[in-house]
Formats: structure tokens, sequence, C-alpha cells
């Protein structure tokens, strides 16, 4: 059983500020004999735990009184800056926040599960480690801390730790002998969700310096798609703002000078509950799709940079499925295939999962009937998505909500 530590959270409590705030009444005036005033018993503020290494603690425990951290908030520009002191704008929040399904605390406990679970893991993650004791660490993580129970909160979608030249749609299946090696470029991008509000946030880790100017450059890009979002933003411009930034760097390899490039077919995505792609893409080059974001939609904002191509092709073996919101109601003649769909509907309805969490619902032997699914339509296949070999890609990527007074960068960080 690994030892577990406790770990100080900077999250101060009323208690330790020593100001019970009762100043002592003034002494009661010509009496003489100083009426000893009976001191009220200090009243206990609710002692909130601490998080312990690794971290297992729920975090309910933590924020005992159900409201969890708000995110970055930034206020919206030019034909919605009035939105910002609008009473009507504040009385629908409030409104919202009174109402369990819609309440900003599920995303936004899902986005303290992830900065808790991510500040671990980017302390622990070390080369000569296995991809599935990477995958595991923060799984473990996300499943206490979100205190698991069945498809009301949960992992949001299959942990992607995608290496070098393939940039998205990696996960270790059972069996996975590989190692994270010294000279690595690991997209980390792993969800949480909370009654189907998913948070889906992402980061590149590398263990030496060759591409510090890639990961600066999607750092950059990642944090000029999350400006430029907001209320009538249009997709296509979006794009445009995210592929200058990201392509105005170059990193330099071995004395030779390389272009940065925004990956032209990967994007960012709308989220809908229990959906991770709600069917809006934010593309990172320049298009003119003029579709526009609308008041209560949650984005995820995510660029990918490549030394590469810019492009991506579907390669490898796939980890990562999930089943399709419009999907057929067609009879299946195969038995296998007509009770993995139960256990599918049952464990993970249309969030994605991969093998590793058919294994641990007590699957065995599903790939046929897995295949027979993806043949029928009824659930898709996401094949890892790679530029070319001995090119390297990075990623960085936020979920933001577009309130009706202002934005929330929920998943923002000490750490990026
Ligand atoms: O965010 C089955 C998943 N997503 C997990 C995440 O962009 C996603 O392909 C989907 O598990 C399924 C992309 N864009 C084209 C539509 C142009 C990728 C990039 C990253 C990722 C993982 C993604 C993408 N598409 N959907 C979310
Ligand atoms: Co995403």
């Amino acid at each position: 059983m690994d030892e577990v530590v406790v770990v100080p959270q900077n999250h101060v409590d009323a208690e330790e500020d020593g100001e019970d705030g009762e100043e002592d009444a003034p002494e009661a005036a010509g009496t003489g004999a100083k009426k000893k005033k009976k001191k009220k018993p200090k009243k206990k503020a609710a002692k909130t735990e601490q998080q312990s290494e690794p971290p297992r603690v729920g975090l309910s425990k933590i924020f005992p009184d159900g409201n969890y951290p708000e995110g970055e908030l930034e206020d919206y520009r030019d034909d919605n800056a009035w939105r910002t002191t609008s009473e009507e704008m504040r009385y629908n929040e409030r409104m919202i926040m009174q109402d369990p399904e819609q309440t900003y605390n599920n995303i936004r406990k899902a986005a303290e599960v992830h900065r808790q679970v991510r500040q671990y893991a980017r302390k622990v993650i070390k080369p000569g480690m296995s991809m599935i004791d990477i995958a595991d660490t923060i799984e473990n993580g996300t499943r206490a801390l979100v205190e698991e129970n069945g498809l009301e909160s949960g992992v949001g979608f299959p942990t992607g730790l995608s290496r070098n030249h393939c940039a998205a749609h990696y996960s270790p299946n059972g069996g996975d002998t590989q190692i994270l090696q010294q000279g690595d470029v690991m997209k980390v991008d792993f969800g949480v969700h909370v009654k189907g509000r998913i948070l889906d946030s992402a980061f590149t880790l590398t263990f030496d310096h060759t591409y510090d100017k890639l990961l600066e450059a999607v750092r950059a890009a990642t944090n000029t798609g999350v400006r430029e979002a907001g209320i009538d933003a249009r997709l296509g411009e979006i794009a445009g703002a995210i592929q200058e930034t990201m392509e105005s760097y170059e990193v330099e390899i071995n004395g030779k000078l390389i272009p940065v490039k925004a990956i032209e077919n990967l994007s960012g995505h709308s989220i809908n509950p229990y959906q991770i792609h709600g069917g809006k893409s934010v593309c990172l080059v320049k298009n003119n799709d003029q579709t526009k974001m609308e008041e209560g939609e949650y984005f995820a904002i995510e660029t990918f940079g490549s030394t590469g191509r810019g492009r991506v092709v579907e390669s490898g073996e796939v980890s990562h499925y999930a089943k399709m919101v419009d999907a057929p109601r067609i009879p299946l003649r195969l038995t296998t295939a007509k009770s993995l769909l139960k256990s599918i509907n049952k464990n993970f309805g249309t969030l994605p999962f991969c093998r590793r969490y058919l294994d641990r619902v007590g699957e065995s032997k599903y790939l046929l009937a897995l295949n027979h699914l993806v043949a029928q339509g009824i659930v898709q296949d996401y094949p890892p998505l790679c530029d070319a070999p001995g090119s390297m890609t990075a990623q960085f990527e936020h979920t933001l909500l577009l309130r009706p007074t202002r934005k929330e960068v929920l998943s923002r960080g000490d750490d990026y």
C-alpha cells in the first residue's frame, strides 16, 4: 500500500487567522466587581481536510460547503461589454447556481480535480515509467478526488499520452509495454466529469529543453484562442488569430531553424453534457467558418503545434472509442456485440472510453464484438493521430464557459 503523505493545500482556514471577531465587551461601568464575562466557546469552523499524496481525498471533504473555486474570469469586450454589470445577466446566473443540474459548481469541482491531479502528475511522471503506470496514476487520482459514482461523476475520457510525432488519441491498451523516454515530448490530455459536465484540459511534458520553443509557441497560441473566444466570436477568426501566434515561432534543432506549424486537421471543440465533441470545431488555421460562439456554451480551446508537415494521419492501434450520440438502433445478430453494447451503455453511455476501461469493468475477449459495433456505426473508433515520424508535436488545452456576465477559463491554474 503506497504511503500516504498529507500535503498542505494553499487555501486559508478562517480559523487560523486568530481573529475570533468578537471584541471584548467594555468594562461594566462603576460596578467595581469586574463581572467576569463568560467567554462564549469559540465556534469551530468546519476543519477542511488536506489533500494527500498520492491524492486520494475526495474534494467534497476539502470543500464541505460544495462551493468550488471559480476559474479565471475575463470580461467580454466590445458589444458584449454590457454583460459584466447587467442585472438581468447576474439574475440568470443566480438561477443557474440554484439548479443542481446546471450549477457551475459541477464543472468547477471537475476543474479543481484536474488541477490537483495534474499537480501531482507533473511531480511524479519521470522517464522510465511505463505508459500504463502513468495512466493509472492519473486515473486513480481522478476517480478518488471526483468521488467517482457511476455516470454521475468520474473520468471524462481516456487519458491521452500521445508522444513525439503523435499528437492525439493514444492511450495504452492492456499489455502495452512502452516506457517513457528522456527525449520524449508527451501530451497529457485527461478529462474529469461531474453530472456529464466534462472538463477537458491538456499540457505537454518534456524532460530536456530541446523543444522549449515549441512548447512556448503552443502555450501562447492556446492563450490567444482563449483570449479571442467570446459570445458572438466567429470560429474562423479565432482560428486565424491562433495560427498567427503559433506560426510567429520557430525552433532551433541542431543549429537549424524549423518553423512551428499549426496542425491544420486538429481542432478545439464545443462540449455538451456527456458529449466530448459538441459539434462546433475551433480549427487552428485561418478559415471562413462564420459559425458564432453562443452564451452558455462550453468550449475546449486546444492548439497543436508541429515541427513536421502540420497535418496528422491515423496511425497505430486504436484505444479510444465512444458510442455515437445518435447511434442507429439496429438489431444486433452477434450476441457478444449485444452484451458488450449493454455494458457500454451501463458504464459509459456516450462518454468516451478505452479498452483498459472495458478490462476494468470485467469485459474480456471483446475485440470482435467491439469492431462489430464500430462497423455497424454504433460506436466510433478514434485511432491515434500522428504527424510525420521524426517531427515533434505539442499541445495545451483549456475548457472555458461563456457565462451570461463574463467568460470563465475553468481549468486555468498556476501551471498553465
Ligand atoms: O480533443 C474517444 C475522445 N476531440 C477524446 C477526446 O481534433 C475527443 O480531430 C474526442 O475519445 C474523442 C480533431 N478535429 C477534427 C474534427 C478536425 C481532435 C484533437 C484533440 C481532441 C482529442 C479531439 C479531437 N476531436 N475531438 C475530443
Ligand atoms: Co479536447
